[in-house]
């Protein structure tokens, strides 16, 4: 409990902020999105991963203003890339399957795209498969909303599920994110290897880019461009990046 109360007063107050993780195009090298990602630097115990806090603010449903602090704060940054000439295609925000439960979420988009005029294809919402498998209809409703405001759909975690394929069909997703349990030994594993060819042939096949996450080696990146992997995103390029780092990475690469 007592964390709870922190974290309600972190949300309130300047203790979070977000990290920016780049994803690379594979044919061209260009950078071409940003992961945000959020962290909790805490007064006494320091830096906290969002491990070890969304869990806790998705079961005591703080992860609603927490998610609507995020979209916000995301989307003010993207605005100032943008006047800087630095924006890349997209910056992808997690979206919790706690707040796509809720009709909240498509107001809190809307209102983060107004008060800061950005395009809405400049945000992407990273989806868990799981969400698609709670309840079918209800999720359907809420992505086609989504879709309707033009900001880009993304499934997050993709294989860990088992998401409805024909779910896929229904909806446009511009962006399916392959798991890291799939990536990291792809070059080595048989298995994990034709689960990711499996992965992008589908993806591909319903119009969807794909991305691998978690790509650390040269030779996981060469593996994945070889099976016609759209993007990559991991420690090879970089490290989520505070926000000032984030502008020097965009700078040096543009
Ligand atoms: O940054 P890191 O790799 O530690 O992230 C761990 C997990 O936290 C990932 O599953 C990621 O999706 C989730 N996460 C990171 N930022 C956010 C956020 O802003 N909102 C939600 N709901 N989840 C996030
Ligand atoms: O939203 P998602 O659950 O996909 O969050 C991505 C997580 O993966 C973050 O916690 C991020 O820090 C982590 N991550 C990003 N790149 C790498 C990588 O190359 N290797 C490993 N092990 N983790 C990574
Ligand atoms: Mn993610
Ligand atoms: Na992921």
């Amino acid at each position: 409990l007592a964390l709870e109360v922190e974290l309600r007063h972190a949300i309130e107050g300047d203790e979070l902020l977000l990290y920016y993780q780049p994803q690379t195009d594979l044919a061209s090298g260009e950078t071409v999105g940003l992961e945000a990602l959020v962290r909790w630097r805490h007064p006494a115990r320091g830096m906290i991963q969002p491990g070890d806090f969304i869990p806790l603010a998705e079961e005591s449903g703080l992860v609603v203003p927490l998610g609507d602090w995020v979209l916000l704060t995301a989307c003010r940054q993207i605005k100032a890339w943008l006047d800087a000439g630095l924006a890349p295609c997209r910056t992808a925000v997690n979206v919790s399957t706690v707040q796509l439960s809720r009709d909240h979420l498509i107001e809190s988009v809307q209102h983060a795209l107004r008060e800061t005029g950005i395009p809405p294809e400049r945000l992407e919402l990273e989806i868990t498969e799981s969400f698609l498998m709670a309840d079918r209809e209800h999720a359907f409703r809420a992505l086609a909303e989504l879709r309707a405001l033009g900001v880009r759909l993304s499934i997050d975690d993709f294989g860990t599920g088992y998401s409805s394929l024909a779910y896929l069909q229904r909806i446009e997703i511009h962006e399916l994110k392959i798991d890291i349990s799939f990536v990291r030994d792809v070059t080595t594993n048989l298995s994990n290897a034709s689960i990711v060819k499996a992965i992008i042939a589908l993806g591909h096949s319903l119009g969807s880019q794909i991305v691998a996450e978690g790509v650390e080696t040269q030779a996981q990146a060469d593996y994945l461009r070889a099976l016609h992997c759209d993007m990559i995103q991991g420690y090879l390029v970089s490290r989520p990046l505070p926000v000032e780092e984030t502008t020097l990475f965009l700078k040096r690469i543009g």
